[in-house]
């Protein structure tokens, strides 16, 4: 390039970037940081879109599945940086998830008929939906090995509820939302006895069953009510991915199927595997059910009960005209609703092409009842020809597709060719085509799945990262790629590893339809949303002892836990510890463990959390706060003595080292004077701008305030041991008095810097 071009193009970037000639990020430097690193114009290019400033947020903001991990993953997008790891179907230590009790709570309610299961396999999230819009309220995701849907709330972003299929045996068919959140949608995956019971493969064709269950959601609740909820009874012909109708198509669903063969596998026995027997014919089912009907179908009795759930029968179903049934192209993957609710597009991995079918045709033929058979179950089957659009030729195992702002563009993943197609399925034309690394599973537009996608950026999910980063041993990250779609030509902008587990998809969101709290109100248990029975203000912590159970009422707030001793444990009691962080400001989570006993609780502000466990064991075992929370965070701690059986205090010597003097105490109380000094200036600052439009410095100025409220408690026992010349208490006591100023000076500059950051104005 010439150097004129590339100075050019520097001062363009630079400008661009925000960057003004003159300071220390020159031009020149520019220039010379892409040859030190050989990067291309592209590159810099690519950067500069993906490049989020310090400071600055993102646009959107992804939910990914955490596949193997069972977990979700949250991350902005442009800059595809990470935001967080919500524990869903698995245990997250950091949160305290599995660790405390309120979390074991949701925990416990995906076990499997009584089993605890700790692991978990997320395939698919789904934001939850208002008009086929999203709403940013609730995040469901489903869980393929464990039949199981959670439910997590977007005020805080932690798993409030997870709920096992009651009847299926596997899925993968979820989480899938109706327009309005009425229902969560998960279809199963491989067929089983809808019943807990033993039944031979011979038997496969009439006692073994699939199906799709619709989870009522209660919104005002923000959870699901299983009692509510019902499923469809399919047949066993291994359904896949699903959705729900919106617009036009609203009140119906589709699911797609494989292996409607009702081929049975066995090597062992001489027989072809399942692989050969499954994808033998040239179709498979596409299955279109009224969930509306099958509502009413309940509302009527007309569902069985298995298993403590309603199942509505296939018989019932079809008499009803609530299920059908439509040929398409063989073993199909992705079947996703194009965004005017109009179309059905599917994608076969082992056809070339994606098959567009139409609503209004497979309306117009249910009403003309014109069928071309029925299956073995009596299920009426729409012809192909009937209800097909179109099908156009994309490429090599096309299998998931998603959306543009612009009509009728769509972009589907070819797994096979490691390709993105970009392709119009109004007028069945391919636009443009772009490589992935390698081999690309799901694939995601901004809000892409709704009626209303935002466009801007796709991101491919990708199975395989093979040599795109450093190697790591041969289990490798799995691979996400940011492509830029918001001109004709896709451009790949950017390679994030994703080390979690396999993510299948994701799903993004304008970020600024989130609107996260940054504290609960005191004393909440996060997980149920109510107010915790064990919370306590501060100076009402306690110690019960009643049998042999012990419960603490315990308080956090820098840089101590109320009681730091707990001393009246004997070997073999229960012990409870209630924890509530006073804090109100934003970020100042505690967090709380004991040594040995497999416990820990992330306290945010204003929550409380529980932890609970046997101590079967005599010893001293030291309890911290585990996240730095101030200067003083190592000395947020403190014991708990647990005695052996008939324990009798002896002789214990009562001797404490007296360090301090008079000059100690004078020393103390002159810095503190020094430090109220300073917090008055910092004090005069706040108060004489606007503050009180700052919602987040009101919550710091209020927490200052009430760290400096506890000085006057402590104030008073100091003069009481000055007054008794008890130099030793005296400066103890003003070291105390010195500890909340300290945090009150460190929340008045914080909230000072905000201030002038943010532009506060003076008000008198
Ligand atoms: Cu991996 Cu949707 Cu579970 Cu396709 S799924 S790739
Ligand atoms: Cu609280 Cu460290």
């Amino acid at each position: 390039m010439k150097r004129a071009t590339l100075h050019a193009l520097s001062l363009l970037l630079a400008s661009a970037l925000g960057m003004s000639a003159g300071t220390s990020w020159s031009a020149d430097s520019l220039q010379d940081v892409m040859k030190k690193r050989g990067l291309s114009q592209q590159d810099l290019l690519a950067a500069a879109k993906t490049y989020v400033p310090t400071g600055k947020r993102d646009e959107f903001l992804a939910f990914s599945s955490g596949g193997q991990s069972g977990q979700v993953m949250v991350y902005g997008i442009p800059s595809m940086r990470i935001l967080k790891f919500i524990g869903v179907f698995t245990p997250e230590p950091w949160q305290g998830y599995g660790y405390d009790e309120e979390s074991k709570k949701v925990l416990k309610g995906g076990w499997i008929n009584g089993r605890e299961v700790t692991w978990g396999d997320s395939h698919h999230p789904a934001i939850s939906e208002t008009n086929g819009n999203y709403d940013g309220q609730f995040l469901f995701i489903n869980d393929k090995a464990n039949p199981r849907i959670a439910v997590i709330d977007l005020r805080d972003f932690e798993t409030k509820q997870i709920v096992a299929n009651p009847i299926f045996k596997s899925e993968h068919g979820g989480a899938f939302v109706t327009s309005n959140t009425e229902y969560v949608i998960e279809a199963s995956q491989y067929a089983a006895p809808l019943e807990n019971k033993f039944v031979p493969l011979e038997e496969f064709n009439e006692k073994y069953r699939g199906g799709m269950t619709f989870w009522k959601f209660d919104r005002q609740k923000g959870r699901i009510d299983a009692g509510k909820s019902f499923s469809f009874e399919l047949p066993p012909y291994s359904q896949d991915l699903s959705d729900a109708g919106k617009g036009p198509s609203e009140g119906w669903a589709f699911t797609n199927s494989f292996c409607s063969e009702r081929y049975v596998g066995g090597i062992e026995r001489g027989r072809p595997p399942f692989e050969a027997g499954c994808s033998a014919k040239d179709t498979d089912y596409m299955h279109v059910l009224n969930w509306k009907l099958g509502e009413k179908l309940v509302a009527q009795g007309k569902a069985k009960t298995i298993n403590g759930h309603k199942v509505i029968p296939m018989d019932v179903a079809v008499k009803a005209g609530a299920l059908f049934l439509i040929p398409e192209p063989k073993s199909p993957h992705g079947v996703d609703i194009t965004p005017d609710g109009k179309f059905i597009i599917v994608a076969g991995k082992l056809d070339t092409h994606v098959s567009v079918f139409s609503f209004e045709k497979i309306m117009a033929a249910i009403k003309a009842g014109r069928f071309e058979g029925k299956d073995p179950y009596g299920i009426p089957i729409i012809g192909m020809k009937d209800a097909l659009d179109k099908q156009v030729q994309l490429g090599l195992g096309p299998l998931h597709t998603q959306f543009d702002s612009t009509p009728c563009e769509a972009y589907t993943s070819l797994y096979v060719d490691s390709q993105v197609a970009k392709w119009d399925y109004c007028k069945g034309k391919v636009l443009d085509k772009i490589p992935v690394h390698y081999n690309i599973g799901h694939l995601m537009t901004m809000e892409g799945d709704t009626m209303s996608p935002k466009g801007k950026y796709l991101v491919a999910l990708n199975k395989l990262a093979i040599d795109r980063f450093n190697p790591v041993g041969p289990l490798h990250p799995q691979s996400h790629q940011l492509i830029d779609i918001a001109s004709d030509k896709m451009q790949l902008l950017y390679d994030m590893p994703v080390p979690l587990g396999e993510p299948h998809y994701a799903v993004a969101i304008a970020a600024d339809k989130l609107k996260p709290g940054i504290r609960y109100k005191l004393g909440t248990d996060s997980r149920t949303d109510t107010k915790h029975p064990g919370a306590v203000r501060g100076g009402e912590e306690k110690t019960i002892k009643k049998g042999n159970k012990v419960t603490v009422y315990a308080t956090m707030i820098r840089s101590h836990i109320t009681p730091e001793i707990i001393d009246n444990v004997d070997v073999g009691d229960e012990v409870t510890i209630h924890l509530t962080n006073l804090e109100r400001a934003q970020d100042e989570t505690h967090g709380f463990t004991i040594s040995g006993f497999n416990v820990h609780a992330s306290v945010e502000p204003g929550k409380t959390a529980t932890v609970k466990f046997k101590a079967d064991r005599e010893g001293v075992f030291p309890y911290y706060c585990t996240e730095f929370c101030s200067a003083l965070h190592l000395e947020m701690q403190g014991y708990l003595l647990v005695k052996p059986k008939g324990w009798k205090p002896g002789k214990v010597s009562k001797a404490e080292t007296k360090t301090y003097t008079k000059a100690d105490y004078d020393k103390q109380y002159k810095t503190n004077l020094d430090t109220q000094a300073v917090i008055d200036q910092v004090v005069g600052y706040i108060t004489s701008v606007n503050y009180k439009d700052f919602p987040e410095v009101v919550a710091m100025v209020e927490d200052a305030f009430d760290q400096l409220g506890k000085t006057k408690d402590v104030k008073v026992k100091m003069e009481a041991a000055v007054k008794a010349q008890d130099w030793q208490n005296a400066t103890l006591w003003a070291g105390q008095w010195w500890q909340y100023q300290v945090k009150t000076a460190d929340l008045g500059l914080r909230a000072k810097t905000y201030l002038e950051q943010n532009g506060a104005r003076k008000v008198k």
